[in-house]
């Protein structure tokens, strides 16, 4: 343990989107700031997912930073939806454009933070022992980086290899020749299988719970395409700024329900084949996600999209949602050519909600009935602990020497999704209780940046030592944020939303879903009160 912790203004607590734009942010404020990060690499979400076939489902032109013009006019993106590595390349040049890199201290998993109530600082301490003092201590933790995977009894035996798709080789996996399991069939599986069906000698898709898929009709950007962009820039940042999700995407204002068949077909259709992707086809009504008979109307349009599909009437109907999952209701999953792929000769499809899938052995994954399928290699597909995963692998305490663990056992409890009354100077980027993963996560990350770069710039000049959440102020806003996700069809999946994929968790809708314009008038009128709902001391 190191006796004497290293000063700063702020420690940060990863360095993906979030913590490196933070650090940008408090650097031009002046504050001494160190970013810490847990991988060998920036990148966060980009530099661990790096499985055959991943890709953003949001358009690369708005997953990106905004807040600096030149950037955005000097980076070009050569396709609409980016693949990872082409996002790792950006990340790795706003690093360097800014010179990102001599304060991000890498390979540091951070082990705790505690509060001390006599100094209004934390003392952040590493795995390793190293210890940081800090005034303030923000978590750019990330919403999926605490990979889930079943315990499986026996997977120790097996011969094979086995992968997550968040803790990916870098050198890559040789699927030629190879019998390959996929277990898991959200956004990472659903763009894994054409990838890995391409080179397997044989692909075997456990599927527990089938979900919606929608084209992503990505394209490859010509040089024509990327000027009209560049040139267009602004306007598209400011629609989008006032989007629902802060994507610019046109939302159609009519009810599925008050248009005729013809036009309710047409409009998916539009959305389907022309516009893609999801953040488009769950507008393409403005009640698919709160009206019940609105949103079947979606689900019975990709269900025929499938049967149209996939040849195999019996994998076709296997693969086709059931009608007590609400479309959209659990993260709707954008694909290239995945129902396709079940018509390939190569590609089998296993209903493991029927008969689960128990245990491994030396040479096969085994079901409940007792059913061997003999693999090769085992992909796991099977998501995250969301959300509340990696703020809680910390042991963080606050007043009083509480955990947050323990003050978060019954869900996520924060004000504005930004800060936890009990734990002051200590503050969430794009977590629990914000738009966060329901919108353009890189939008929302830049809306929490700048708020809390205003507020400390605010504290400074004021003089404040310590910010902290009101109790009441909190409660209400969790009170909030649960009446907002009850009128809409969302608490009705059993999704990673709610904690509902992991076993024990509070089941507890974490996102804020009222919309990035709403959210954006909320926190600005906030700051505008002096901080209302906060204690300055
Ligand atoms: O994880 P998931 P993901 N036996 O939790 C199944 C973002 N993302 O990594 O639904 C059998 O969605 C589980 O089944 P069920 C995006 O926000 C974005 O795919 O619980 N199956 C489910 O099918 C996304 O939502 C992009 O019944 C088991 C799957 O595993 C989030 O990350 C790409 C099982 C897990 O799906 C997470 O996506 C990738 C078991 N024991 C990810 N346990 C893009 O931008 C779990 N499952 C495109």
């Amino acid at each position: 343990m190191n006796d004497t912790p290293h000063p700063y203004d702020a420690i940060i607590i990863g360095a993906g989107f979030a913590g490196l734009y933070q650090l940008h942010s408090l650097r031009r404020l002046g504050m001494k700031v160190r970013v810490l990060e847990a991988a060998q690499d920036i990148g966060g979400t980009w530099f661990w997912n790096r499985y055959p076939g991943a890709r953003c489902d949001v358009e690369s032109l708005d997953y990106s930073y905004s807040f600096d013009n030149a950037l955005q006019q000097e980076w070009s993106w050569s396709e609409r939806y980016a693949t990872q590595p082409e996002i790792l390349r950006y990340v790795h040049h706003v690093a360097d454009r800014f010179d990102l890199r001599r304060d991000i201290q890498l390979g540091t998993r951070v082990a705790s933070a505690v509060f001390n109530e006599a100094t209004s600082r934390w003392l952040i301490t590493t795995q390793a022992g190293e210890a940081f003092d800090a005034q303030y201590c923000i978590m750019a933790t990330g919403c999926l980086s605490i990979p889930q995977a079943p315990q499986f009894p026996g997977l120790e035996n097996f011969k094979g290899h086995w992968y997550h798709s968040a803790d990916w080789p870098h050198e890559g996996v040789d699927f030629r020749g190879k019998r390959v399991g996929l277990i898991g069939t959200g956004s990472s599986g659903v763009q894994m299988t054409p990838e890995i069906a391409a080179h397997a000698d044989h692909l075997t898709v456990f599927q527990r719970t089938a979900n919606y898929s929608v084209p992503a009709q990505n394209e490859v950007f010509t040089p024509e395409d990327v000027a009209q962009a560049k040139a267009n820039y602004g306007g598209r940042r400011a629609r989008a700024r006032e989007t629902h999700t802060g994507h610019y995407l046109i939302a159609n204002d009519k009810s599925a329900m008050e248009v005729n068949d013809e036009e309710r077909t047409k409009e998916f259709e539009f959305r389907w084949r022309g516009a893609g992707g999801g953040f488009r086809m769950l507008r393409a009504f403005n009640d698919l996600m709160v009206n019940k008979p609105s949103n079947e109307k979606a689900g019975e349009f990709v269900r025929g999209k499938i049967r149209q599909t996939v040849i195999d009437p019996v994998t076709a109907n296997l693969l086709c949602p059931k009608e007590d999952l609400p479309f959209g209701t659990k993260r709707l999953c954008v694909d290239t050519d995945y129902y396709e792929t079940f018509n390939r000769p190569n590609v089998s499809l296993v209903d493991v909600k029927a008969d689960p899938l128990v245990q491994a052995t030396a040479t096969s994954l085994r079901t409940q009935s007792g059913k061997d399928y003999p693999l090769d290699i085992i992909v796991f597909a099977t998501g995250f602990d969301a959300m509340t995963g990696a703020v809680k692998a910390i042991d963080v305490r606050g007043r009083g020497g509480q955990r947050l663990a323990d003050t978060w056992a019954g869900g996520p409890r924060t004000y504005l999704g930004l800060a936890v009354a009990g734990f002051p100077n200590m503050f969430i980027l794009a977590g629990p209780g914000s738009p966060s993963v329901l919108s353009n996560v890189v939008h929302s990350i830049e809306l929490h940046v700048d708020w809390l770069t205003q507020c400390l710039a605010n504290a400074r000049a004021g003089g404040v030592k310590s910010i902290e959440a009101l109790q009441s102020a909190q409660d209400q806003w969790v009170e909030h944020v649960n009446e907002a996700a009850n009128r809409t069809l969302y608490p009705i999946a059993n999704s990673w939303y709610l904690g509902a994929n992991m076993p024990g968790k509070a089941r507890v809708f974490m996102p804020y879903v009222a919309g990035i314009p709403a959210y954006r008038k909320i926190v600005t009128e906030v700051a505008d009160k002096g901080y209302e709902g906060f204690v300055l001391g």
